[in-house]
Order: structure tokens, then sequence, then C-alpha cells
């Protein structure tokens, strides 16, 4: 649980969501794991308790929550699942988030408000193969026609790109002959039945297996000018802003991850006899245990409180970005020590934390690496010194 004051209605949010994540999602976490297969009934029904809508306001479809509610229930779903996790947090956190701070009327009647009920499933586009931590040298080009843009190129790392309905994809509008860098970039929103638009590779990974990962190809794919997502040029800025909400969003995944480790070496440690005692009662596994809960508490403490200020109209950049990289090596370094705890049988598939350990991994590279959280650290150090 969290350090600050919960209001009744965030309390039951909790309940809802804890009560969804235990019957409906963490018996098949395993099977879907080890069949990296997401079962998208899942996703349907989290749209029906309005969990693809939670900050959008009612006036759209949504349930117009407060970001604290989101990141306990985003949390609770990610204990059970952090496949399912991710599908959530992109979602809520970009997709709906850009239409909703960036989108026309139009756009938010077309797309905001089906995928607000959970009807539609949203992705987001801007990584390339050459284009990762160093986001503004895209390549994926969008070109003017008469009637709208033509776009061409590869957009990789798509989390559900695969069955998404409505895809931000960022992408250059500014000509090959005047390049201007991060300023060429715009957003458009783009939909699977776009002629030319096509799903690519699959990725194999190391974790979050039920969680489809693709590229995306658009060949000469032709977007209508009313799928222009805000001014033209202000793409990567869009980007930047969503990617901050991003990073609270994976920020719970990561704890997600991290409570279940510490709960699964709470009852593997209790049950657990080895020279005549359970291992709990030896030191060494005691402060693995309270380091764990520790580390925990204090990241979410950091991200709800960060929680609060974006919910005042603060920026979120540097704390935001602590939070994120608090939350995910918490998750890595909580997932190595509870495999450590389970010794040998943390190593094999019979125990969750074989799972949790693989699925740890990506919430310290995915929305920013621990490095790029690090270096935007800095260089808000830097600017709010320079404003002092
Ligand atoms: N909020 C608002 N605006 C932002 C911003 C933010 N968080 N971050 C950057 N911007 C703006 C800058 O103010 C700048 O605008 P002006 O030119 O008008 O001043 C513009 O965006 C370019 O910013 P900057 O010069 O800092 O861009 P860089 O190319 O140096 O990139 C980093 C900055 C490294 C922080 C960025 O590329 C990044 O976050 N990379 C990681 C990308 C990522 O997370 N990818 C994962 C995708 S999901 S798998």
């Amino acid at each position: 649980m969290t350090l600050i004051p919960l209001t009744e209605e965030q309390r039951e949010i909790v309940q809802l969501a804890r009560g969804f994540a235990a019957d409906e999602i963490a018996p098949h976490a395993d099977k879907w794991d080890r069949e990296a297969a997401m079962d998208l009934g899942v996703a349907r029904r989290m749209g029906e308790l309005g969990f693809l809508g939670m900050l959008i306001p009612e006036q759209y479809d949504g349930l117009g929550l407060d970001t604290v509610s989101y990141l306990l229930a985003l949390e609770e779903i990610a204990v059970a699942d952090a496949s399912t996790a991710v599908l959530m947090s992109v979602h809520n956190s970009l997709p709906t988030q850009m239409l909703l701070n960036y989108g026309s009327e139009a756009q938010k009647d077309r797309f905001l408000r089906p995928m607000a009920r959970g009807e539609k499933i949203g992705a987001f586009a801007l990584s390339e193969p050459d284009a990762g931590s160093d986001a503004s040298a895209l390549r994926c080009q969008a070109m003017r026609a008469d009637d709208g843009w033509v776009l061409n190129g590869t957009k990789s790392w798509v989390t559900s790109g695969s069955f998404a309905d409505v895809i931000m994809v960022m992408a250059r509008s500014d000509s090959p002959d005047a390049r201007r860098g991060s300023k060429g970039i715009s957003a458009f929103i783009v939909t699977p039945d776009l002629p030319g638009f096509h799903v690519g590779k699959k990725e194999d990974k190391m974790g979050l297996r039920a969680s489809p990962t693709v590229q995306l190809t658009f060949d000469n794919m032709r977007v209508p000018a009313a799928n222009l997502l805000g001014q033209e040029g202000q793409g990567f800025v869009y980007a930047m802003r969503s990617l901050d909400n991003g990073r609270l969003g994976i920020a719970a995944q990561a704890l997600g991850i991290a409570r279940a480790a510490l709960s699964a070496s709470l009852d593997y440690a209790a049950e657990r006899k080895q020279f005549g005692q359970p291992i709990k009662d030896f030191q060494a596994i005691q402060f693995k245990l309270a380091d764990m809960a520790s580390r925990i508490s204090s990241a979410r403490s950091l991200l709800h409180l960060t929680a609060l200020a974006k919910d005042r109209g603060e920026s979120t950049t540097l704390y935001g970005s602590m939070s994120k990289l608090l939350a995910s090596e918490t998750a890595m370094w909580a997932a190595n020590q509870a495999v450590q705890i389970f010794g040998g049988y943390g190593y094999v598939k019979d125990y969750p934390v074989e799972r949790l350990f693989r699925d740890a991994k990506i919430t310290e590279i995915y929305e920013g690496t621990s490095e790029i959280q690090r270096i935007v650290i800095a260089r808000e150090l830097y600017a709010s010194r320079n404003m002092d």
C-alpha cells in the first residue's frame, strides 16, 4: 500500500483491480507467457471495467479519475501479469493522452471515445530500427499529398501493435533536404485499415512474452489530412510530454513486478526449510526481504507524490524520470533477490519468480532506458538551477 492517504474511492478501485487481477489474470499468466499469446478477452473486460479510460474525462466516456487511482490499479494488474499491465499502461498513458491533449473535437469523437470505453486499443510508434534512445533521429517520412499525407518507413518495438486499432505515429513532415531535427516531426493518427499499413516482424522476447511487440511498416500509406494530430512539426514535443506520463505507468508496472517478487519470496521463505528451520529465520533472507520492501515503498512513495504533482498541473519530467528509474531498478533488483531466495527453484518455470525476473528487465529499457532517465534528470537539475 501507499503512504499517501487514500480516498474511499481510491480504496475501492484498488479492491476492484485486485479482485479482477486475481480472478481473471493471475490464473492464466504463466500459460500466456509460455504460449506468448495474449487473451484479448481480458483487454475487453478491462475496457468494460473502465480500466482503459481511467484518465479520460467523463465527457469523453472515460472514468475521469486522478493519476494516483490509475497507478494503483495498474500496479494491481502488474502484480498478476506485467504483459497485461503494459497494454493498460501504453493505452492510458500515451495514445489516449495525446488525443485528449492535442486532438480536435472531431478526433476525440472518432478515436478517443471508443478508446476510453475500451472498444479500441491504442498503441504508440516512435522508435525505429535506427532511432531508439535518439528518438529525434527517426526517418519515417510523411509527404504531403493532395488529400492528406503519404507515409513511408518502419516503426519498431510497438507494444500491442499487432492488434491496436489506433496508433500514434511520429513521422518527419519536413522535406528531406531541409531536415529540422526534432522540429520537423509530426504526429499522425494511424488505423490498420489505411492502405499501405503492414504489421511486420513480431519480436521473440526474453520477457513480457504475452504482450506482442511488433514492427510496423508503411508503404506509401495514405493518411487523411484529418488524421494529423495537433500542429504540424510538434510531434516530437507531444511524444516527449506523453512519455512523461508513460514513464509513471511503467514505474507502476515495475512496482507490481517487484511486489509480486516480494510476495512470492515471503511465502516461499516461510515454507522452505533448510538446516532444520524455515529459511525466513535466517538473517541473510530477512535482509533481502527487508531491502525489497524498503525499496518498493520508497519508489512507490516518490511515484505517488509525482502523480499528485501532475494532477496539480506541475511538470513531471524530473520526478517522473526519477520514479521510473527507481521503480524499474527496484523491480530488476527485487526479482534478482527473489530468484536467489528460491535458489534452484527460482531458475525454473515451476515458480513465478523466473517469469518476474524476465519481465522486470524491460522496465529498465522501454519508454526510455535507465541511462536516458539519468540524462533527463541531470538536464533538469541544471535547468532548475539556472532558474534559481
Ligand atoms: N516535455 C516537453 N518538451 C520536451 C520534453 C519533455 N519532457 N523533452 C524534450 N522536449 C522538447 C525540448 O524542449 C525541445 O524543444 P525546443 O527545441 O523547442 O526547445 C525538443 O523537445 C527537443 O528536445 P531535446 O533537444 O532535449 O531532444 P534530444 O534529441 O536531445 O532528446 C531525449 C532528448 C534523449 C530525452 C529524448 O530523445 C528521449 O527521451 N529519448 C528516449 C526516447 C524514448 O523514451 N523512447 C522509448 C519509446 S517507447 S518504446
